[in-house]
């Protein structure tokens, strides 16, 4: 067992996920979280942002015994609705059945689900405790309360799992560089809600495809990409749905520069998203006092100093959001480093360095993969090109699923490394290509050729373990 106090900066999802399997497995485990508790009452109420737990997520959730406990307060959600200008939509299936599909998940649940859990094995939370400073020299911390008033503090190992803005990173950095690189997306993000129907006049409804207390289908993630920008729309078990505007941050309009008021917004609105506006009862209130949300994705040559110090999740590798994977992995990250550190408690330089080698070529993967999944969702799910390429696949999926398997199932439905799934859509999409450009339309295509094509060119698939 280990003996080696464990010092963890950031009770967020990472941070809370990663501190109970430590626990679990022997550590002792103190985190230091900025905020106040979330459990305590005052806190509820806030607004809710969800976020899309996928394969990788759960399967780290099973293995720290969560997941059921989090699904039961999931929505399901089987595809992408498209939703276009003139109020049509259709869903497009993220997998082939329903054995694969994506779970919307409220961020502030699931973190006191995992707090909780986390403190059940013996994690000691202490919070509204900020980070400020680290003395790797005489291996002290320096924490601020919220008040501001400054401690100082022994800790031994110390792991950052304190988001994008990482204060642990800040400090390695000042102590020898990291590397650091951050490429900001230019665009911006900014939450809105829908409330369940019951709230909204039923004219409104008619035309909206709901289902019960939802103002929409509830099992999906809406989508009314617009070119250079869309809404996005993920169900809460309440009824309610969270909306988030992705559009750029400056230049002309649109963007959040040429938007400077809730009412010159709703215009926008009124205009690009006409069937959306008037499920947003508050769109003025929403619009003017939720902050604008930025966008970068952060690299670094480095994610430790020798045994002190390591970063996980998104203080190491903090990614735009359009896969919907960030939290999924990160929540990889933690299985990941609690079996490297029950395997070799006593040699933490040893696991930090092979924690990075395991993982930042994943991490890099799902960073340029999520990149790349912004142009296809705000562009290209409704473009024909893009339509075609999704039936051809489809149609080999079901003929040869040991050689084909699109690339999006690949790392939202399976555990193989995302470099592997990055690598291989690569190969696929090449040869998918060539078949598109011989053929005026998909029914023109010969499956059987087709078939042998990606048998000739292809290795097979490695074993995919589904959930
Ligand atoms: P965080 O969740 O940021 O947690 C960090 C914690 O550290 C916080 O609790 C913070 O208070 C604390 N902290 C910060 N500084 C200090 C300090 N100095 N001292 C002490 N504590 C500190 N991912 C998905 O998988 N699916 C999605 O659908 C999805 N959608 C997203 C949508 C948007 C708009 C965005 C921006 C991100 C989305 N993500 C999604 C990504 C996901 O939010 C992150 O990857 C995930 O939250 C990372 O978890 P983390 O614990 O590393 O960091
Ligand atoms: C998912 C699930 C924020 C966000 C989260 C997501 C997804 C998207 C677009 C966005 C990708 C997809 N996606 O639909 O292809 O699968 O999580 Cl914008």
């Amino acid at each position: 067992m280990a003996q080696q106090p464990i010092t963890l900066i950031g009770g967020g999802l990472v941070g809370a996920l990663l501190a109970q399997q430590l626990a679990q497995r022997g550590f002792a485990v103190e985190v230091f979280e900025k905020r106040p508790d979330p459990r305590l009452a005052g806190f509820l109420g806030g607004r809710s942002i969800n976020l899309a737990l996928a394969e990788r997520g759960l399967q780290a959730l099973r293995t720290a015994g969560l997941a059921d406990d989090v699904l039961q307060r999931a929505v399901m959600m089987r595809g992408r609705m498209v939703h276009d200008r003139d109020g049509n939509s259709g869903l497009q299936r993220y997998g082939v059945d329903d054995s694969e599909v994506i779970w919307s998940v409220s961020r502030g649940a699931l973190n006191m689900l995992l707090l909780d859990a986390a403190e059940a094995v013996g994690v000691r939370f202490h919070f509204g405790q900020s980070l400020v400073g680290a003395d790797f020299g005489r291996q002290r911390i320096r924490l601020a309360d919220e008040a501001g008033v400054e401690r100082e503090l022994d800790a031994g190992v110390l792991v950052g799992a304190d988001g994008a803005g990482s204060a642990v990173r800040a400090a390695m950095n000042a102590h020898a560089p990291l590397g650091e690189r951050i490429e900001s997306l230019g665009h911006g993000y900014k939450e809105l809600e829908i409330p369940p129907a019951g709230e909204l006049p039923a004219a409104v409804l008619q035309l909206s495809g709901g289902h019960d207390q939802f103002a929409l289908e509830p099992h999906a993630l809406h989508i009314w990409p617009r070119g250079g920008y869309m809404c996005i729309a993920l169900p809460n078990t309440e009824g309610s749905f969270t909306v988030t505007l992705f559009l750029p941050a400056q230049g002309a309009a649109p963007s959040f520069a040429s938007l400077p008021d809730a009412t010159a917004a709703a215009a926008f609105f009124r205009e690009q998203f006409p069937g959306l506006l008037p499920l947003i009862p508050d769109f003025s209130k929403d619009f003017d006092s939720h902050p604008v949300g930025t966008l970068s994705t952060l690299y670094l040559d480095r994610w430790h100093l020798d045994g002190r110090a390591l970063l996980l999740g998104d203080a190491a590798h903090a990614i735009v959001p359009f896969h919907g994977q960030g939290m999924n992995c990160g929540f990889e990250d933690t299985v990941v480093l609690a079996n490297l550190l029950a395997e070799a408690p006593d040699d933490s330089a040893e696991v930090f360095a092979e924690f990075q080698r395991v993982r930042q070529p994943n991490a890099d993967a799902i960073a340029a993969m999520a990149l790349e999944n912004y142009v296809e969702m705000r562009d290209s799910v409704a473009d024909p090109h893009y339509l075609a390429k999704r039936e051809l696949g489809a149609l080999l999926a079901a003929r040869i699923p040991t050689h084909y398997m699109a690339r999006y199932r690949l790392v939202t439905f399976t555990h193989v490394p995302y470099a592997y799934a990055l690598e291989r859509g690569r190969a696929q999409d090449q040869l998918l290509e060539q078949l598109l450009r011989d053929a005026a339309n998909v029914a023109d295509i010969d499956i059987e050729a087709a078939a042998q094509l990606f048998q000739s060119k292809l290795e097979p698939l490695p074993r995919l373990r589904h959930g």
